[in-house]
C-alpha cells in the first residue's frame, strides 16, 4: 500500500483575527519510491464535518484502541490532544470524535502546540504517548 500524506490547512475568514485549521489528506497516486500527491482533501468526521479546531493542529495516525483500524490523534495549539476513533475500515476510515485524551480523568495538556506520537517507549508491550510541546520538552506518558 502506498503511503499517504497529511497536511494542515489554515483558513482565514472573515478576517485574519478568526481562523480555523483543518486536517487534510492526500492519497499517494504514485508509489512509495516515487510518491505523487494530488490536491488535498479536507478530512471529515463520520458526520461529514471537517475535522478542525481554532488553533495549530498536528495529526498522528495510530491504532489507539488496538482493533487493527487506524485512528487519529491530533495535538492542538493549546497543548491538548484530541482522539478520533475509526468506526469503519482502514480503506474507508470514518472517524468519530472521542474528545480529548485524558490522564487520571483530567484532559492531558502540555504547555502548548502538542505533537503526539504513540509508541511502546519502554518496551513493556503497552503503547505509551510521547508529546512534544512548544516549550521544547518531550513529555512521556506511560501506559
Ligand atoms: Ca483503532
Ligand atoms: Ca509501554
Amino acid at each position: 500500500m502506498a503511503i499517504s500524506l497529511f497536511a494542515m490547512t489554515v483558513n482565514f475568514f472573515p478576517n485574519p483575527k478568526f481562523f480555523t485549521l483543518s486536517v487534510s489528506s492526500c492519497s499517494n497516486q504514485g508509489s512509495n519510491a516515487l510518491p505523487v500527491f494530488p490536491s488535498p482533501i479536507v478530512l471529515k468526521d463520520a458526520e461529514g464535518l471537517a475535522i478542525a479546531v481554532d488553533s495549530y493542529y498536528t495529526p498522528c495516525v495510530v491504532d489507539w484502541n488496538g482493533d487493527g483500524k487506524k485512528d487519529l490523534l491530533v495535538g492542538d495549539g493549546e497543548g491538548y490532544i484530541h482522539l478520533y476513533l475509526n468506526i469503519s475500515k482502514n480503506s474507508e476510515p470514518q472517524l468519530i470524535s472521542s474528545g480529548r485524551v485524558k490522564v487520571s480523568d483530567q484532559d492531558l495538556k502540555v504547555g502548548g502546540s502538542a505533537v503526539p506520537f504513540l509508541v511502546d517507549w519502554d518496551n513493556d508491550g503497552r503503547k505509551d504517548l510521547l508529546v512534544g510541546s512548544i516549550q521544547g520538552y518531550i513529555y512521556f506518558f506511560t501506559h
